[in-house]
């Protein structure tokens, strides 16, 4: 009982904090604010209740703030979008519009007090620990580098005085910031003279990987820590990170990345508990991280980190290969940094007690010198080449432009690992990453089930649909995308995040049940090439087409019952 009110009492203060939090990041004080207030583009929030976050480790049960909403957490944007051609459409935009220059509404963010307060995002539980009380008295002090091309004038200075503000003064060093060629000179000049601030400049555009390297060479701090130039530090952020590199020089600690919308500005709690991921493609994704007993404010191990806000001793920074320096513009060097951080005797974690929030876009703001798409399989691929070995293949197999990609010199990069004498990629699958499913190895086969020009065909889709023997359609539709798991069942592949598998009904008609793996639908992929029912022991076949249907294994033609998986 003593527990559960403990709790109704923190959240019941959490949701005051927040609310006044709230409050404050529209102004200093009460007329400010109404005026502020008026003026922003989406000032109040939705009417509708949403939940803000799971901030309960024992019940699990949810927080519901009316006064936040939630937020997926977006990805980090993907380079699949055109961005030459949308560049250009930028530049013939009226220079009115709030979106033309940074893909976000800079109206919103030239609005805002450019030290306005956020809202404490964390779980209260993390609000019991002070600093320095109940931090190590030695923690490392670091240099914060941002990097930054055509940002914003107004969220760069923001995002460096948030910094500044919430951060203890003793652990900062110095702020770096790379302005990488941006087009206007002066662009960083916004923060010039600010306490601390020091400001490099390309003359060439670098792309954020170089120009990382740049800040992290004329840093001094024992700590590096890399931000975004559009970000907005909680309360508190700083230590929990400095914490981690504390226990362990080669740990590399990212916060829990919090969303400003990119329309209005608000600054939104993200839910937690998530850890980063990927798929076969290399498209970075969150998914919800196993939570194996711990608290919810534990650091969570992360496969991958999204890539743009971490720390990183700079001994292990510099020691472990900094960065890719044949990587361009943008993306691809999150993946390299983690598999090799992991391979190479290191761990990366998200800090839950650490929140900075980030203007997510939906596309790039600037130009790919040769093109994002080439730059993205380039960076992509160096990766593959270097760190994934025999796994490389699964990655061009879903990015078949990769293979086409001109990757350029490798030797460096492949002596580098050769010398820190770091561990496999399947060692990294086996231990840090086991959720992601290896096509091969844990499947039969998967793609299309063929018969020459014939396919299985999921029918209608839904529960209990009869399957059939349908012309092929082109790779990908969704409803002839099967996985035929080591565990015996085949299950449809959709896209739509369905469940369903095929199992026989009365008639040894082929149709789709939610999957289980009770004996009804089971199955096993001979050495003829046939799918036998284990239950049954009857074998699938087309002979009675466009009906699919089992019948004893080798009463019917072998032609109608062989089948072959297109991957
Ligand atoms: C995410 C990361 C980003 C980076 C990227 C993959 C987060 C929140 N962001 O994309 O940091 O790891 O994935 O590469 O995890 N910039 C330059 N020069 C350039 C291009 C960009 O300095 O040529 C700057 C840019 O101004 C920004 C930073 O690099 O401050 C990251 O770029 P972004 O915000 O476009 O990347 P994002 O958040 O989509
Ligand atoms: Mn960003």
């Amino acid at each position: 009982d003593d527990l559960l009110l403990n709790d109704q009492v923190a959240q019941e203060e959490f949701r005051d904090a927040q609310l006044n939090a709230l409050r404050d990041s529209y102004g200093e004080n009460e007329e400010e604010e109404q005026h502020d207030f008026e003026n922003i583009e989406h000032p109040t929030p939705p009417p509708d209740a949403k939940i803000v976050d799971n901030f309960d480790v024992k019940h699990n049960f949810k927080v519901v703030d009316p006064r936040a909403e939630w937020v997926p957490l977006p990805r980090p944007s993907q380079p699949s979008v055109p961005r030459i051609k949308f560049v250009e459409e930028v530049g013939s935009r009226k220079s009115s519009d709030p979106y033309a220059k940074n893909n976000f509404n800079v109206h919103a963010s030239n609005k805002l007090p450019s030290d306005r307060k956020v809202p404490d995002t964390r779980n209260p539980m993390c609000r019991k620990r002070k600093y320095p009380e109940d931090y190590p008295p030695d923690l490392p002090s670091t240099t914060i580098i941002f990097t930054f091309h055509n940002e914003a004038r107004s969220t760069l200075y923001r995002s460096v005085r948030s910094v500044l503000d919430r951060s203890p003064p003793e652990l900062i060093d110095e702020v770096i910031l790379i302005d990488d060629a941006s087009d206007d000179p002066e662009q960083g000049k916004i923060v010039e003279g600010m306490e601390k601030v020091r400001i490099l400049r390309n003359h060439e555009r670098e792309g954020l990987i170089r120009s990382r390297v740049r800040g992290a060479n004329a840093a001094q701090s024992p700590v590096l820590t890399f931000l975004d130039s559009h970000i907005e530090c909680n309360t508190d952020w700083l230590p929990p990170l400095l914490e981690q590199l504390h226990k362990n020089y080669r740990a590399v600690a990212s916060p829990t990345i919090d969303v400003i919308n990119m329309d209005n500005f608000r600054y939104l709690g993200s839910t937690s508990g998530l850890r980063g991921g990927f798929t076969w493609s290399m498209q970075f994704q969150w998914e919800t991280a196993p939570l194996k007993g711990k608290s919810a404010i534990d650091p969570i191990p992360t496969p991958m980190i999204a890539g743009g806000l971490f720390s990183i001793t700079k001994r292990w920074f510099d020691e472990s290969g900094q960065y890719d320096l044949d990587m361009d513009v943008w993306g691809g060097e999150n993946f390299e940094i983690s598999f090799r951080t992991w391979m190479c005797g290191g761990r990366m974690d998200i800090v839950p007690c650490s929140r900075v929030g980030h203007v997510f876009r939906k596309q790039h703001p600037y130009s790919f010198p040769g093109g994002n798409g080439r730059t993205y399989d380039k960076n992509t691929a160096r990766t593959a080449e270097v760190w994934m070995d025999e796994y490389k293949q699964h990655f061009y197999h879903a990015r078949p432009s990769a293979k086409f990609a001109a990757v350029g010199p490798l030797e460096e990069r492949t002596e580098l690992r050769k010398r820190l004498n770091c561990k496999s990629f399947g060692w990294y699958l086996e231990n840090v990453y086991p959720e992601l499913s290896v096509p091969g190895r844990d499947m039969v086969g998967f793609g299309q089930i063929k018969q020459g020009m014939q396919c299985i065909d999921a029918g209608a889709g839904t529960l209990n649909a009869k399957l059939a023997v349908q012309h092929c359609l082109p790779q990908d539709s969704d409803k002839q995308e099967w996985i035929f798991r080591n565990d015996g069942t085949i299950k449809l592949q959709d896209g739509h995040g369905t469940n369903f598998c095929v199992a026989l009904d009365k008639d040894n008609h082929a149709v789709l049940h939610t999957c289980t793996t009770d004996p009804p639908m089971l199955w096993t992929y001979t050495e003829s090439k046939q799918i036998r029912h284990r239950e049954t022991g009857l074998c699938l076949t087309s002979s009675k087409k466009p009906q699919l249907r089992a019948f004893p294994c080798g009463s019917t033609s072998n032609e109608n019952e062989r089948w072959a998986f297109t991957k």
